[in-house]
């Protein structure tokens, strides 16, 4: 197959994109400039010690926000409010969204949701983190500024979503909703490549991802799942499933989506809503999952279904493998 570039496939691959004039280029370009500032600043952290550690500032979730957390979050923002298409962007970092409002922007059809750098705690001690992306068409009138009604649409109605992410090499993984690609970046002639056409979950698994440590304030059918899970008698080869947990939602989910998995963050008593957001985090992931023939729940619910209450909203959310997420809803549905 002839090497694409990220750039060529994009272009390959624009017709398939409908009503898009090149705008969906250019926020892709975007983030993959934003994504290699990125990249370069991460794999020099452990020498550049003045970038590496805490901010002192809080983010909107009361989470104590790393210096790279900063860094990301303005590089993507810039890069992206520097083509003039997209009319606004929200963020983990931000407690609102952001409005590009000036004449060109407001033409705009799009609105992009970020979590600049999921994991960042992770950096410190060489752990694998990760970029977050959630492409919209704006629902509010071209010409005016954007709404938050804009933001707050069901994953459903997402035109692209994808994932950087930054470990032994720096990845780009997305979908404009004709499947997964994923594109491997090559730092000595800075050009991603395609290096995983056609990205598919494996239907079954033998991987499952959560926090055991909070197991015991889980809802019982979770609980029941994960001992499933650790029961001899599920696999052909009669042996239990393998528990691996980075602690960095990007890489474990990265790592399920190619071999296999199921990733967990329910309902607890440290996090009765769940940890993760709904908006620029659970529903991008859903929708790659989704075209990659897993799924993505939220207890009965579809993630995609869920129309979102506000920017930050956390829910519970179960990511993986089709059989996987099939058997944890039966017995979410059956109540044990
Ligand atoms: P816990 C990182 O803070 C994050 O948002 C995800 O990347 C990760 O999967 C999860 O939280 C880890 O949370 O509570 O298990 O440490």
């Amino acid at each position: 197959m002839k090497s694409f570039t990220v750039g060529e496939f994009i272009v390959e691959t624009q017709s398939t994109f409908p009503g898009s004039s090149g705008e969906l280029s250019k926020i892709l370009s975007a983030i993959k400039l934003a994504s290699k500032i990125v990249s370069h600043h991460i794999n020099k952290a452990g020498l550049a010690k003045e970038i590496l550690g805490s901010s002192g500032a809080e983010n909107v979730q009361g989470e104590d926000q790393q210096k790279l957390d900063v860094f990301a979050n303005d590089t993507f923002i810039n890069a992206l409010s520097a083509r003039g298409v997209i009319c606004g962007v929200a963020s983990e970092e931000n407690d609102s969204y952001i409005a590009f409002d000036d004449r060109v922007n407001n033409d705009a059809k799009y609105v992009v949701l970020i979590d600049p750098l999921d994991g960042s705690s992770n950096i410190d001690v060489n752990v694998s983190v990760g970029t977050i992306f959630s492409v919209f068409r704006r629902k509010s009138g071209k010409g005016t500024p954007v709404q938050l009604e804009d933001f707050l649409q069901k994953g459903d109605n997402q035109v692209a979503s994808g994932y950087l992410i930054y470990g032994s090499s720096t990845m780009l993984v997305y979908t404009t909703g004709n499947g997964v690609n994923g594109f491997t970046f090559d730092p000595g002639i800075g050009v991603f490549f395609l290096s995983h056409p056609n990205m598919k979950i494996p239907e079954n698994g033998a991987i499952y991802s959560v926090n055991e440590g909070n197991l015991s304030s889980f809802k019982q059918p979770v609980k029941d799942y994960i001992t499933y899970c650790q029961s001899s008698n599920n696999l052909e080869d009669k042996k239990p499933y393998s528990s691996r947990y980075i602690g960095s939602l990007v890489a474990d989910f990265h790592r399920n989506l190619i071999k296999g998995g199921i990733y967990m963050y329910p309902s607890s008593a440290n996090a009765p809503k769940g940890k993760l957001r709904l908006t620029y985090e659970c529903s991008p992931l859903a929708f790659l999952i989704e075209q990659a023939g897993g799924r993505a729940i939220s207890e009965e619910k579809r993630i995609m279904d869920i129309v979102p209450k506000s920017l930050h909203e956390r829910v519970p959310f179960f990511i993986g493998s089709k059989y996987m997420i099939d058997k944890l809803e039966e017995l979410i549905k059956s109540g044990t």
